[in-house]
């Protein structure tokens, strides 16, 4: 399964024209995306400046056009960005997407600190089983694993049943993008987890793609993660970081999974 982050929180739209901030650049690049072998979309939003948003009129608004638009699994991120407040990130699952991301515990980022305290990640968790919404578990530390097993031990199976997760690795603060830490993060997984996948941010980008593929687990691309296709070659759109991920996956004999494989993978009804 190959998800795309196209956008994230972080990246300035000044800086990067060709990040897909509006509603129409954001299913356009889905589009483009799916056709390159995408299954997923981890999507966060902006407002008219740009700016990252957790506007629930917005993020209804966007996951409607991306269902009606797309078959993409849609995964709206409750991490927001550093400075959203937490009750505006347990809201996002009022727009009722496919899925959510859940981040298992604080981590520092970069000079910012992604909060994630363990009654957070609770309350986060339990609303999604409400809401019949499945999340993916972000593990951006190794203690993040121990966090979620301990989520799991308290308060049982997901909605749906499956228990996926998201290595999101080469955060400044978090655990380093290498394949000894993804094989240590894989190792250490509790026996609940049902599918695992993997993302390294910037130059570790293509040390734990390749190494995700290898090890048969899933991956994650997009500009949120990353900026350059290679050195001195920016990136022209997210629909190449996919295309380069589904090709390199075919060639290991693993191609990539359907928009129907991804929501069998994660018990979607
Ligand atoms: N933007 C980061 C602070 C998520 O989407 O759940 C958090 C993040 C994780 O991107
Ligand atoms: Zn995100």
């Amino acid at each position: 399964m190959i998800t795309v982050a196209p956008t994230g929180a972080e990246v300035s739209k000044d800086e990067w024209p060709v990040l897909p901030t509006t509603l129409e650049e954001l299913v356009a690049e889905a589009r483009a995306c799916e056709a390159a072998g995408a299954s997923m979309i981890h999507v966060h939003i902006r407002d008219d400046d740009a700016r990252p948003t957790l506007d629930l009129g917005r993020l209804h608004e966007t996951v409607a056009a991306l269902r009606s638009e797309t078959s993409l699994v849609v995964q709206l991120s409750t991490g927001g960005s550093v400075h959203d407040p937490l009750d505006a990130r347990l809201a996002v699952l009022d727009a009722a997407p496919d899925s959510c991301s859940l981040t298992c515990g604080t981590v520092n980022f970069g000079d910012d600190v992604f909060l994630n305290p363990f009654p957070f990640m609770a309350q986060l968790y339990e609303r999604a089983r409400e809401r019949e919404v499945v999340p993916e578990f972000e593990l951006f530390d190794l203690g993040h694993v121990a966090a979620l097993e301990r989520l799991l031990d308290r308060f049982g199976p997901p909605w749906g049943g499956a228990v996926h997760v998201d290595f999101v690795m080469g955060v400044p603060g978090g655990m380093p993008g290498t394949v000894a830490a993804l094989v240590a993060g894989v190792q250490a997984l509790p026996p609940q987890v049902t599918s695992w996948s993997a993302t390294g941010i910037g130059r570790t980008h293509l040390p734990v793609l390749a190494g995700a593929l290898a090890l048969g687990g899933h991956v994650r691309v997009g500009m949120e993660d990353n900026l350059m296709y290679a050195p001195k070659r920016p990136v022209t759109g997210n629909g190449e970081l996919v295309a380069r991920a589904a090709a390199l996956a075919a060639q290991l004999q693993r191609p990539p999974a359907t928009t129907s494989d991804a929501r069998s993978l994660l018990h979607l009804a």
